[in-house]
């Protein structure tokens, strides 16, 4: 049986009963007035012992309940029993972040009774993001591979998807009165190898909002700006300064494209992309890109940032923006996200005192698009390699100077896909390194320990292959 505190994230409090340990058999059901989370949690139980679990908001031996907890929004606290386990939370994220934790303690399926070991979790988050990214521009992914990506990255506690949703090599979502940014940018041979072709509509990205959401996951989209917009300029020439169409490109190459700065056609697009984004994201944050704009004049880039920044503010989102528009001033509720591999920003310090938060990502510990290891078939290794051990040996706060615990927002693993073809590529590349990241994004700073965490990855092996997940087996594990 599974020790309570062998949980990835790690729990804030564990505190085990070893004289307890409560039995899920055919007669157990979930008592609960939030249904959606107590279906959630049926699910998982079902699966794991073959019994009916029925749910409802009067009787049952697992009960869920909304009441005061301490650690705001996602705290939640599990008391387990011999014949009484009960989860509080203050919402249902907290809930559901309950049902994560329970869901590790049972087998991911197996018919008859499974039991719990007793004791008390209280547990709340670090930080309020814990992000991935899924660049859906190089290589596109369907629906229903996002879906599945949620599906296993909510495991973790994870609550922000960003979708990298447009690039050079593709344009993947939908916007009104733009017909040609997907009839062409995510037509066929679009994207890296003119492997990647496909695009959402605005239906379909409405489905997978409403998905996330469900799983209390918040979309973030990215419209990339200035740079990496070679695919709208292929779809609309009057984007570029001198009107003359760019071809199309399917290579990995960055930093050649720009949108024009001087142009009022550009401006007039940019409103209509990000009010209509905006209109079709519930959460709080419309992403804007920024990277890598080596074919944009430092001047320009600030022209530019200037009168785009408040256009977000202007269709109520908050910013975010790779590290790089920090180099302009920031509209107070912006997040720079910092993405590469130095120790120190001088723009972001500067964003920090003026109070923006910031989203961490150094490239060289939670790209998960870099390679394992030298022999990996997939990933890149511009930022090095990195194995389990150097995605979990770090921490958020002492990472850059001037950027401390109060000015984070949080982390988020980024996942570029110009080399992966499959879901199986994106699983193998985010497992087993996005746990640990997952860990570094919850658990408390002080509670992390790299022999600790390696000896409860070593049960995730045998889930993942029963969940059908691909992962790389890194060396550094002792796989059960
Ligand atoms: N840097 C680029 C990405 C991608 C990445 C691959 C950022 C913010 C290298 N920009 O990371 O478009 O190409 O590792």
């Amino acid at each position: 049986m599974r020790e309570l505190g062998d949980v990835i994230p790690v729990p804030a409090e564990v505190r085990p009963d070893p004289a307890a340990t409560f039995t899920i058999h055919s007669g157990t059901a979930i008592c609960t007035p939030t249904e959606s989370v107590g279906l959630l949690l049926a699910e998982v139980l079902r699966s794991a012992t073959g019994h009916p679990v029925p749910v409802s908001p009067t009787a049952g031996a697992i009960v869920l309940q909304l009441e005061d907890v301490d650690g705001g929004p996602e705290a939640y606290v599990v008391d387990v029993a011999r014949d009484l386990l009960t989860v509080r939370a203050n919402t249902e994220a907290g809930l559901f972040s309950a049902v994560q934790t329970l869901r590790q303690l049972v087998p991911v399926s197996g018919t008859g009774d499974v039991t719990v070991p007793g004791g008390r979790i209280a547990d709340r988050p670090r930080f309020a993001y814990r992000g991935v990214m899924l660049d859906v521009a190089r290589h596109f992914f369907t629906v229903d591979e996002v879906k599945s990506y949620l599906d296993v990255i909510t495991q973790f506690k994870i609550n922000h998807l960003h979708l990298h949703l447009t690039d050079d090599q593709g344009w993947r979502l939908e916007i009104a009165g733009w017909p040609r940014l997907t009839e062409v940018g995510g037509g066929p041979g679009t994207g890296v190898d003119g492997a990647g072709p496909g695009f959402y509509t605005r239906e379909e990205y409405a489905d997978l909002v409403a998905y996330a959401a469900q799983r209390y996951v918040t979309i973030v989209p990215e419209i990339d700006m200035p740079g990496h917009t070679n695919a709208a300029q292929v779809a609309y020439p009057e984007l570029t300064c001198d009107g003359v169409p760019v071809a199309p490109r399917t290579d990995t190459e960055v930093g050649y494209s720009s949108l024009c700065v001087g142009l009022d056609r550009t401006y007039e697009f940019l409103e209509d992309v990000i009010r209509e984004v905006a209109a079709l994201t519930p959460g709080p944050f419309l992403h804007i890109g920024g990277d890598e704009a080596q074919a944009t004049s430092a001047e320009d880039y600030r022209t530019f940032m200037d009168r785009v920044l408040p256009l977000v503010t202007k269709y109520g989102k908050r910013a975010v923006g790779w590290h790089e528009m920090a180099s302009v001033e920031l509209p107070g509720d912006a997040v720079p996200q910092f993405w590469r591999v130095e120790t120190a920003d001088e723009g972001t310090a500067r964003a920090v005192t003026r109070g923006n938060q910031v989203i961490m990502s150094p490239a060289d510990r939670v790209y998960l698009d870099m390679k394992y290891a030298e022999d990996s078939r997939l990933g890149l290794d511009w930022a090095g390699r990195i194995d389990v051990e150097r995605s979990y040996r770090w921490d958020p706060a002492a990472r850059l100077p001037g950027v401390g615990e109060e000015a984070l927002l949080g982390v988020e693993a980024p996942l570029w896909s110009e080399t992966l073809r499959s879901m199986a590529d994106v699983q193998t590349m985010t497992f087993p390194r996005l746990p640990a990241i997952a860990e570094i994004g919850w658990s408390p700073r002080g509670a992390r320990d790299w022999e600790s965490f390696r000896h409860r990855l070593a049960a995730f092996g045998p889930r993942w292959t029963a969940q059908g997940i691909a992962f790389h087996p890194s060396p550094e594990i002792d796989w059960l």
